[in-house]
């Protein structure tokens, strides 16, 4: 059903034509073609990638139906001082955005625009975020310039002609204009109209700037309608875990980018837990959106079908599901490859890279010989761990919510907050080192609220009272905790093995959900005693678990006085109830330090 006209008959469609009509007038391709999704599109598009050398073929013995784009060195993570949100009241964007007035932004923009598609198709590309069935499910349509980006959203979406039918049926959609245009990093913005449900993404070919179903649609424009309509858009992995009596307990976590939330979604549990019947379940690795369900309790779907996840470090070892879903039919993008043309990063044990990620013989002086943010995308349906509740329409209950950073110091393994009031202020105040998922410097500490700095599309002051809103009657809200596994002792080791051993602390949280597991109260909130985690076959250094789960109480003092400066950021928006709260933990911080002058809460 491939179209190669310039609209499509339907008077339901009329608006999406008339927008497509007004973009060909500003863009000026030479054609226009409406992706529907199949495989003769997807083939034909390859082919002709694989031609202008978009693509490169990656070794089909090994890795049948896997293919390599290397892109511009200067365009291979996402750029946060240029993605903008722009709505008409700069005090709804927030200090957390990059703001611009909505009239100066498209003029800026549709200036770049401007003819940019002059000997280029232009790809219109019917898109829906969550199963197609789902009413939890929102659709879009990105115009691109991009086959590559055609590929890698058929990879990560429900591209194509079921879309458009159900855009069809309900006249709705996120409007998403992109065009790779020079590759600039000079002419280049991510912009965002949460108001106008549109989005304007020029200049950049990298998924999380220009795949825009994904961190533009999924969470910055659905994070405003989300506190519209009642519900949650996060930056949160789903995941299922199952007890050896068959009892599966969902689990949203967020983490800022490159911290591990494919691995935990993917995880493999330790030899003593898989004998004794422990599965893992993946719905999403991502990007979690949560509706309050008729019960009171949150059910998630995973708006994606797809993983784009960070190819360095993935291994055997460190993440076995996400290793075999990638051997086949997946983009790589950035990655080093071997003598006979295999894929390979940094982390992975097979193979040898002769050739770097821009395509130069490989030379360790140059650096790593995979970019640290090199990307795979891939087929959800293809990790042997895919959870078949990830095609529920209904979603999936959320028992817990979990909240996570890179915190190499003070923040202990895992704690659990008191109540919900108590878990919104732990998931504002959640800090990070960042990471080579966005340029700049990478390893500096800051705030990021629920990770969702680089993607909340609103104030972040209301975007804390939204969360709070959800602490109503009738509500069963998941319990929330945080969790940190990338202390560090004193040599600058990590304490924690991490990967799979983390299920030892989703087994807590888990107990904590379901009243089976002890915890003890401290100022900052519940956590495992040693005997409560379940440590059998667990090697640690010694001392190692005593320091994970001690609570410095004068690193707290100032941890908390910091939180209190940065709630204080977003003025009046602010919640006063999570004031509240942060000075209640600083009273209760001062009072265990009176009773135990210069002591730590040791386990
Ligand atoms: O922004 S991406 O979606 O490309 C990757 C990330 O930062 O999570
Ligand atoms: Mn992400």
């Amino acid at each position: 059903m491939s179209q190669h006209t310039s609209s499509i008959t339907s008077s339901r469609l009329e608006a999406l034509n008339h927008w497509v009509a007004a973009v060909a007038h500003l863009t000026r391709p030479d054609h226009i073609h409406w992706c529907d999704g199949s495989e003769a599109e997807a083939a034909a598009l390859r082919a002709q990638m694989l031609a202008d050398g978009t693509l490169l073929e990656l070794n089909q013995q090994t890795h049948p139906g896997c293919y390599l784009h290397r892109s511009t060195p200067s365009d291979v993570a996402r750029v946060e001082h240029l993605t903008l949100v722009c709505t008409r009241e700069r005090d709804d964007a927030g200090p957390n955005t990059h703001w611009l007035a909505p009239d100066e932004a498209h003029a800026k923009i549709d200036a770049l625009f401007d003819g940019c598609m002059r000997g280029r198709t232009l790809y219109v590309i019917p898109y829906c975020m969550g199963p197609i069935d789902s009413p939890l499910s929102r659709c879009g349509v990105e115009i691109t310039d991009s086959p590559y980006v055609v590929a890698n959203m058929r990879i990560m979406t429900r591209m194509g002609a079921p879309a458009l039918a159900r855009i069809e049926r309900e006249g709705t959609f996120v409007k998403g204009l992109h065009s790779i245009g020079e590759l600039d990093p000079e002419r280049r913005f991510i912009m965002h109209f949460p108001e106008e449900l549109t989005i304007k993404s020029y200049g950049s070919g990298y998924g999380g700037t220009a795949l825009l179903g994904k961190k533009c649609h999924a969470l910055r424009i659905a994070s405003w309608q989300a506190r519209q309509e009642g519900w949650l858009a996060e930056h949160m992995l789903i995941v299922g875990v199952e007890d050896p009596r068959g009892n599966i307990h969902y689990i949203a976590a967020a983490f800022p980018s490159a911290c591990g939330k494919t691995n935990l979604s993917m995880l493999i549990p330790p030899e003593g837990y898989r004998h004794a019947g422990w599965k893992v379940w993946t719905i999403g690795d991502d990007i979690c959106w949560m509706h309050p369900g008729p019960d009171g309790r949150l059910y998630a779907i995973n708006p994606e079908a797809g993983f784009f996840g960070v190819a360095p470090g993935t291994d055997h070892g460190t993440n076995p599901n996400a290793l075999a879903s990638i051997q086949h039919d997946t983009i790589y993008t950035n990655v080093a490859v071997t003598a006979d043309n295999q894929p390979w990063w940094e982390g992975l044990h097979e193979g040898t890279p002769v050739t770097d990620w821009r395509g130069r013989p490989y030379d360790s002086a140059h650096g790593p010989a995979a970019h640290p943010n090199s990307r795979f995308t891939v087929a959800a349906r293809q990790a042997p761990s895919w959870s078949p509740m990830a095609e529920h329409p209904q979603g999936v209950p959320i028992s817990a919510i979990v909240f996570g950073g890179r915190r190499p110091s003070l923040v202990p393994l895992v704690f659990q907050a008191r109540d919900w009031a108590h878990g919104v202020l732990v998931g504002a105040a959640m800090g990070s080192e960042t990471t080579a998922a966005a340029t700049g410097a990478v390893g500096v500490l800051r705030r990021d609220s629920m990770a969702m700095k680089p993607f909340c599309g609103y104030n972040y002051g209301d975007y804390f009272a939204h969360w709070l809103s959800f602490d109503r009657p009738g509500m069963k809200l998941p319990q929330m905790f945080h969790v940190n596994w990338f202390r560090k002792g004193a040599g600058g080791k990590f304490l924690w093995p991490g990967f799979g051993e983390n299920l030892r602390v989703l087994e807590w949280i888990i107990g904590r959900c379901t009243g089976a597991a002890g915890a003890q109260d401290t100022p900052i909130g519940l956590l495992p005693r040693a005997s409560d985690l379940h440590s059998e076959g667990l090697a640690l250094r010694e001392g190692a678990l005593d320091e994970l789960l001690a609570v410095d109480l004068d690193g707290w003092a100032s941890e908390v006085s910091d939180i209190g400066q940065y709630l204080d950021s977003f003025g009046t928006h602010t919640p006063a109830r999570l004031h509240a709260e942060r000075e209640r933990i600083a009273a209760a911080i001062e009072r265990a330090r009176g009773a135990l002058p210069h002591a730590k809460v040791a386990s």
